[in-house]
């Protein structure tokens, strides 16, 4: 009887279903609906699945919001919006099939992500060869934008620029707060991983700098669990913090571990760790515990406050989490972009070069502050904020412009 039913319904389905395609057509790409109005799509390449996914996913939700409220407000005449996520699992090679699976679809005019500096690494090159821009809310390795010698900048890649700061500002940031409150000898650890050790060796330049010790410097893998090894190494040298490069599926089982073996001093981290999981991972030692994040808290600006009302009102089912605000700011200048970027355009792979011109020249009042950036690519806002662990929660204890 159901199958008869679905069989009755199947023909007119069939009929409709030509019909709607017979209206549509696709032209270098670029699908129209039968009003005659064309999809344009904003790619999401961030870990949507693994030990980051927390971050991941609030990137892309986050993305899916302001495409959601541009295409409700009809941004742009004649264009209709759609997300493209992918997974790129913190995997720079997974990252890397994520952009070319993009970088063939016609439709797209630009990408938010990644999360990790590591994948876009490998993502940026490929999107630049097809012309499409890359903007992260989370990348804070210098050398995206500005080329792997700090004193000779030079930005490697045009399509590239990110609405988050860089840790060229976040380690001497992290530094700056441990002197000021007395902590003059530290002992660093890093994942080996391009944020993590760059995260390390800029924290390191400007705490010597300052008139602090670095009493030891060691690594560990970015699968690590038993941190045993590392943490006897340590204990000798009595450091009074330990400073962390990486993330937190690490980060909170190091500091778990180094208490329950004596070593009990705050590790401090930068936005990697800046995460409720971290606290969940280190448990109830995480207290006095710190991380820096870009910018200042999202719930601190009514800017901030709004995105996550407007958030929690269209229902995701995970937190906007550290990066969101940032992503959605993303997002907004893509779409910001492109209302220069597709006036007049016939379809989307010939507005692209045009879009990385309009991007460079984006000026907003976005959710994480102004958004324009600058020669290089990057954000002109260098906000910080400092948050400590306090009865379970990560509280912000200072906020400024690195100066
Ligand atoms: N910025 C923190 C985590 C992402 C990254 O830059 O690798």
């Amino acid at each position: 009887m159901q199958q008869r039913s679905i069989v009755r319904l199947g023909v007119p389905l069939a009929v409709a279903a030509l019909a709607l395609s017979a209206c549509g057509s696709r032209d270098a790409g670029t699908s129209s609906t039968a009003a005659g109005t064309k999809t344009v799509k904003i790619g999401v390449i961030a870990p949507l699945s693994g030990g980051l996914s927390a971050l991941g996913l609030g990137i892309k939700n986050s993305v899916a919001l302001a495409v959601k409220q541009a295409n409700d407000s009809n941004a742009i005449a004649g264009w209709k919006f759609e997300v493209a996520a992918e997974d790129d699992e913190a995997k720079p090679e997974t990252g890397k099939n994520a952009a070319t699976k993009l970088s063939s679809d016609d439709a797209v005019l630009g990408v938010v992500g990644t999360l990790n500096s590591s994948v876009a690494q490998s993502t940026v090159p490929v999107l630049a060869a097809a012309n499409i821009a890359q903007v992260s809310p989370a990348n804070t390795n210098p050398s995206l934008t500005q080329g792997a010698d700090a004193a000779a900048k030079k930005r490697p890649y045009a399509n590239y620029f990110r609405t988050c700061t860089t840790d060229a500002v976040q380690g001497p940031f992290a530094a700056q707060y441990l002197l000021s409150v007395g902590i003059k000898s530290v002992a660093t650890i890093h994942d080996k991983k391009t944020y993590g050790q760059g995260l390390v060796d800029a924290f390191t330049a400007e705490f010597t700098k300052g008139g602090g010790t670095v009493v030891a410097a060691e690594t560990i893998g970015e699968q690590d669990k038993d941190f045993s090894a590392v943490i006897s190494k340590i204990k000798p040298s009595a450091p009074a913090a330990i400073y962390y490069g990486g993330e937190y599926p690490q980060a909170g089982p190091l500091s778990q571990q180094m208490k329950s073996q004596g070593l009990s001093v705050p590790l401090m981290g930068g936005d990697g760790i800046f995460d409720p999981k971290y606290i969940e991972l280190a448990g109830a030692t995480a207290n006095t515990d710190l991380a820096t994040s870009v910018g200042a808290p999202t719930e601190s600006t009514e800017a901030g406050k709004k995105f996550l009302e407007q958030y929690k009102a269209a229902g995701y089912a995970e937190p906007a989490a550290a990066y969101g605000g940032y992503a959605y700011d993303a997002a907004k200048a893509i779409i910001e972009a492109a209302k220069t970027a597709l006036k007049d355009a016939k379809d989307v792979k010939s507005a692209r070069t045009a879009e990385l011109t309009a991007l460079g020249k984006v000026s907003f009042d976005g959710v994480t502050g102004k958004v324009a950036f600058d020669e290089f690519g990057d954000t002109t806002s260098k906000v910080l904020t400092v948050y400590k662990v306090d009865g379970g929660k990560w509280i912000a204890a200072k906020t400024d412009t690195f100066k």
